[in-house]
């Protein structure tokens, strides 16, 4: 029964059917009424209201991480070409998000710390060294884009968060609100969205939490306000409008892990020589470019995190 559901599911976009089973009629209805109104909308609308945070951008450039800036995707193309299954199966779920409240938003902070704590998004993002940087994107259905994001190191909320020595990994979980997200109302998928990274994985320098993009607060299709980026991994690592962190010494079962596990597994991390086993992972589709490239190991960030996973050759790392 679930894998029926989820059969089509991460197929690149133009072989996915509109007849999928993922959401219910009345979604899927709703869904298409929104989808022609939606296709130029401007990416950022409550960015350029009265976010609390505007003030702070836009963040100093980071230089280790830098591609050639005329390769970034442009914000209206990566504003409306989104997965964020919450809001819909479409790429066009911009205007949808726009239903997520993101203030007052609180992130708890639990599990293996020396003292869990909740800590409201202003106070956070105030507290944490902020840079810009730009970050390619993998997503598993054999797309890419690249992106200016701006936001904190990781490490730098781990710091905070003070994790016992026996924590191994860090959970990160989506807010659950089937008010705001309805496609959540879908009782046979794992909500709310959670991964989880190691905590190596957590303390390297390219592990991202991000808050902004395109020197601005983040659009809510984004993951507005707190998501993560981790580019050497497949995109759904890189899980969305964060509000809780719960470090744990049990590899944690992420969302698509529990639906699917022989697609999708914790590492995830980008290899062009293992196909997922539904498609090739040789080479992407670079979205607003018309034209595919090689995919790269850790799609071309072998030198930053290569060492992580040494000796740990036994683990599915690739898929
Ligand atoms: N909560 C949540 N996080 C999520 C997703 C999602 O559906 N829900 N989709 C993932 C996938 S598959 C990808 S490719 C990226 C897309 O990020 P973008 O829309 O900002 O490009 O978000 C990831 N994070
Ligand atoms: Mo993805």
């Amino acid at each position: 029964m679930l894998i029926k559901h989820f059969k089509g599911w991460e197929l690149p976009d133009s072989q996915l059917t509109p007849e999928n089973l993922f959401f219910s009629k009345r979604t899927l209805l709703k869904g298409a009424g929104l989808l022609g109104a939606n296709l130029l909308m401007p990416t950022s609308i409550q960015a350029q209201g009265a976010d609390p945070s505007s003030a702070l951008y836009p963040f100093k450039r980071n230089e280790t991480y830098t591609l050639d800036g005329k390769n970034i995707t442009p914000e209206n193309i990566n504003g409306n070409y989104n997965n964020f299954y919450e809001f819909g199966q479409s790429k066009q779920i911009a205007k949808a998000a726009q239903a997520l409240k993101t203030r007052p938003w609180l992130i708890k902070i639990d599990g293996m710390v020396e003292k869990p704590f909740e800590i409201g998004f202003d106070d956070l993002i105030k507290s944490m060294p902020l840079e810009e940087r730009n970050y390619r994107h993998r997503c598993v259905e054999a797309w890419s884009m690249a992106v200016n994001w701006s936001g904190f190191p990781l490490k730098a909320l781990l710091a905070m968060a003070k994790p016992l020595s026996g924590a191994k990994y860090v959970q990160l979980q989506t807010f659950l609100d089937t008010s705001i997200a309805p496609a959540q109302k879908q009782s046979w998928y794992p909500w709310p969205y959670t991964e989880g990274l190691s905590i190596a994985e957590a303390n390297n320098d390219l592990a991202f939490m991000v808050t902004g993009a395109y020197g601005k607060p983040l659009a809510n299709q984004h993951g507005a306000p707190l998501r993560l980026a981790v580019p050497w991994k497949y995109g759904f690592k890189s899980v969305k409008s964060i509000n809780r962190i719960t470090f744990t010494d049990v590899r944690p079962k992420t969302y698509w892990e529990a639906l699917q596990s022989a697609e999708y597994g914790f590492w995830a991390n980008v290899n062009p020589a293992v196909p997922h086993p539904r498609w090739s992972q040789a080479d992407e589709e670079v979205i607003g470019t018309g034209s595919r490239v090689p995919t790269l190991i850790f799609n071309g960030y072998e030198k930053y995190v290569a060492d992580i996973y040494k000796g740990m050759e036994k683990e599915r790392l690739y898929i």
